[in-house]
């Protein structure tokens, strides 16, 4: 909630009766209002005046802007067709108006035949493998787990990268749940949990597996479950008896006890609620090791309970889609994959639109997509609200509108509510929203399509009409309403949306998608291998979500990066000290940070929060100059926690080194980020 006075934003807080969050804000949306009002935002339209990626541009208006980007894809679409514009979009909002999930801009591009962009970066591998078990990714009601007695915390750092559901299991833990992080990184959710096993990175499905082994050996399985809700209990008995818990401590590196005394307790503990999100599933083997954990309430019947069952995203129990109107393409188009951008940005591409994305700060293969980037005949708009890395290098930069500035409707995809934003100010400058935007850029292209001049508020009924219980008036009036739903809502009573109506342990599904029938465990590509070097885990800042706030200089600051978080064993071998500069490489890029010596991470792993800004950054990289385009075993999800990496003491006559760029950006900062 906004206050406003004179025209002006002057104050933030969190609407108390909201019941998922209760007014609490984190410490980055904290920052919000002072963030709007940042002195390196972008207010203007831009073009650029420099080489390729020198960042330098001045500002044109918005008629010229519109004039030029119009032209450019008429041309375009005449000469090489509509596929060759790639209209890259991200996660930089997640609203249903103005972001991924609204499919903003969509008509448009339906309109010039425009390539599919498919949004896979963040949680589709975890998704698909959900739903070859359940038939959908959704699960748990979050606020359940107030009611678990046991609470797995797995591949998830509730504290920091979705804290409002850190009362739920509080509340749980006072009414005597046990709470358990299964995490390689002693992370602060991990510190604050009743037991955390330091599991090797990638192996989870294993684990799961050992689990289910000791729940059979205690003689727990729900037969009655098994028999009447679940499908393929025989093939995935087998599978189980094949992994003793003596095998999953050596796949997993857990000592074998603490693996059988997790077991007994998942063995007798209803219900036991999992929290399983996108940390895990960001591995070569992660849809799989997310369909194998989805198997563990079907063989316990936990789904019978509210406060049992798995929870990854509620994304799914949100019916709201706006027609993207695919009549309106000329025929069939390409699909281009977002966590492929420096493999599929070819010759074949001439424009890139990118919206609400920073893929120069987070997509895999930094230095490939570096190079596709600076090709002459590429033409890259950038649609920011800041001087981002990927800004650099743009041909034409279009400012964007903030939260409190543009209309949209929200669902998050950790709880049960729908939220209404409305805007609070007048943008800034020229700042316009991103669904403004297109249906300007369409009246500069003379297109005549009604569709694609729809209001803000009637994108926002069209939403709604997939919630016939909610009425927007009513909610622009109240902020939020709760999705139509029981309380406590308990999925899967009425089964499973699977082929078979049940949860599935095999699945033709999954057969015929070319994984194996029953499930089973997959390692990620560290895990498969034995080496000396080191996998890194490249998970979310504190302080940072992804990219945004990573320009904010008290943020920035806070945030003590770059910081590479190495076992004290594998910094003996390396020779390195505490706080020293390091060069943390591999075979696909390089970057500079200080060395933490901590027990934090088990030996074997290195640890660095991503989003930083590169040149922000000693050597102008982040950590995905280290990540390989390559793919999870489900959806081409990136492996951003499975790579292999190197740690060596930088040379301190190496100007990249952390003190030389710590220096520069004090000097700057926050106009640092803008070169002209
Ligand atoms: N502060 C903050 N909050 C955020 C974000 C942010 O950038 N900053 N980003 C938001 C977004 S877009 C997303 S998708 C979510 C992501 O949030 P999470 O789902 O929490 O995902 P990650 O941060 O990638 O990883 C979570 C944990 O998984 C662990 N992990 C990595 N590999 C493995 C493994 O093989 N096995 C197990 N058991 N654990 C593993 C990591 O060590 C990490 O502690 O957070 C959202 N919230
Ligand atoms: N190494 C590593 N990399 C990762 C991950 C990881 O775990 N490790 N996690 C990945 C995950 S989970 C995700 S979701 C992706 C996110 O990657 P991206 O999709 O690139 O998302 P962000 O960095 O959150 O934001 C991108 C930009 O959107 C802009 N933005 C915000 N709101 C708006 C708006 O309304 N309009 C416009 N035009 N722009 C806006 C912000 O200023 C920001 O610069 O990153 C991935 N990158
Ligand atoms: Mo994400």
């Amino acid at each position: 909630m906004v206050t406003v006075r004179d025209g002006k934003s002057v104050a933030l807080r969190g609407n108390r009766d909201h019941p998922f969050t209760r007014g609490a804000l984190c410490v980055k949306v904290n920052r919000y209002l002072e963030h709007t009002k940042a002195a390196d935002r972008i207010l203007y339209p831009m073009k650029r005046v420099g080489p390729k990626g020198s960042g330098q541009f001045e500002r044109i208006s918005w008629d010229e802007a519109l004039a030029i980007c119009a032209a450019k894809l008429a041309e375009i679409v005449d000469e090489h067709g509509g596929e060759a514009i790639w209209p890259y979009q991200g996660t930089g909002t997640l609203g249903y108006i103005q972001g991924e999930t609204g499919e903003a801009g969509r008509r448009f591009w339906n309109v010039l035949g425009a390539s599919n962009h498919d949004l896979n970066i963040c949680s589709r591998a975890g998704r698909d493998g959900l739903r070859f078990t359940n038939g959908t990714a959704g699960g748990m009601d979050p606020e359940t787990f107030a009611l678990s007695k046991l609470i797995l915390l797995w591949g998830t750092n509730t504290l920091t990268s979705g804290h409002h559901l850190w009362k739920f299991v509080q509340d749980a833990r006072a009414a005597g749940a046990h709470v358990v992080a299964i995490d390689p990184i002693r992370t602060r959710t991990a510190e604050q949990a009743d037991e955390h096993l330091p599991i090797r990175p990638g192996t989870d499905g294993a684990l799961a597996l050992g689990l289910l082994h000791v729940v059979l050996e205690e003689g727990a399985e729900d037969r009655d479950y098994l028999e009447n809700h679940t499908l393929g209990w025989d093939e995935f008995k087998a599978e189980i008896l094949q992994y003793p818990p003596s095998r999953v401590a050596e796949l997993t590196g857990l000592p074998e006890a603490d693996i059988r005394a997790l077991g007994v307790r998942l063995a007798h503990t209803r219900p036991t609620g999992i929290r399983a999100t996108m940390g895990l599933q960001r591995h070569r083997g992660g849809g799989s090791a997310m369909r194998l954990i989805a198997c563990i309430p079907g063989v316990t019947g936990d789904w019978r309970h509210p406060g049992g069952g798995i929870a990854y995203s509620t994304s799914a129990y949100v019916p709201l889609t706006v027609d993207p109107r695919e009549d309106l393409l000329p025929g069939p188009v390409r699909s281009l994959t977002m966590t492929r951008l420096a493999d599929e940005l070819d010759e074949s591409v001439k424009c890139l639109w990118v919206y609400a994305a920073n893929p120069m700060g987070s997509t895999p293969d930094q230095n490939r997509i570096r190079q596709r980037l600076l090709r002459e005949d590429l033409f890259t708009v950038v649609m920011e609200q800041f001087p981002t890395d990927t800004v650099d290098y743009a041909d034409i930069v279009l400012p964007a509108t903030m939260q409190t500035e543009h209309a949209d409707l929200h669902s998050g995809y950790g709880h049960m509510y729908l939220v209404w934003n409305e805007p609070a100010v007048e943008p800034p400058g020229e700042c316009l929203s991103t669904t403004e935007t297109f249906r300007r850029l369409a009246r500069a292209m003379g297109l005549t399509e009604p569709a694609l001049y729809d209001s803000d508020l009637e994108l926002a009924e069209q939403l709604l009409a997939g919630a016939p219980a909610v009425n927007l008036d009513q909610l622009r009036k109240d902020g939020w309403v709760r999705l139509d739903v029981p309380t406590p809502f308990v999925p899967f009573t009425e089964g499973f949306p699977t082929p078979s109506g049940k949860l599935e342990f095999v699945s033709d599904l999954a057969e015929a998608a070319g994984h194996s029938r029953v499930a089973t465990y997959v390692p990620s590509r560290t895990a498969s291998e034995v080496s000396t070097r080191l996998t890194l885990i490249t998970p979310a800042s504190h302080t940072f979500l992804n990219t945004i706030f990573a320009n904010n200089p008290e943020l920035l600051r806070r945030s003590k990066d770059p910081t590479v978080l190495v076992n004290p064993r594998d910094a003996a071998s390396r020779g390195l000290t505490s706080g020293q500069p390091a060069r943390v490489f591999n075979a696909h890029g390089e970057l500079t940070a200080k060395v933490e010596i901590t027990d934090k991470v088990r030996p074997g792993v290195a640890a660095m929060a991503k989003g930083r800004w590169l040149k922000l950054s000693p050597g102008n990289a982040n950590t995905n100059a280290l990540i390989e385009e390559a793919d999870a075993d489900m959806a081409k999800g990136p492996l951003y926690h499975d790579n292999w990496v190197e740690i060596a003491p930088a040379d301190p006559a190496d100007p990249a080194t952390v003190e030389a760029v710590e220096a520069d950006m004090t000097a700057g900062s926050p106009e640092a980020a803008h070169k002209s």
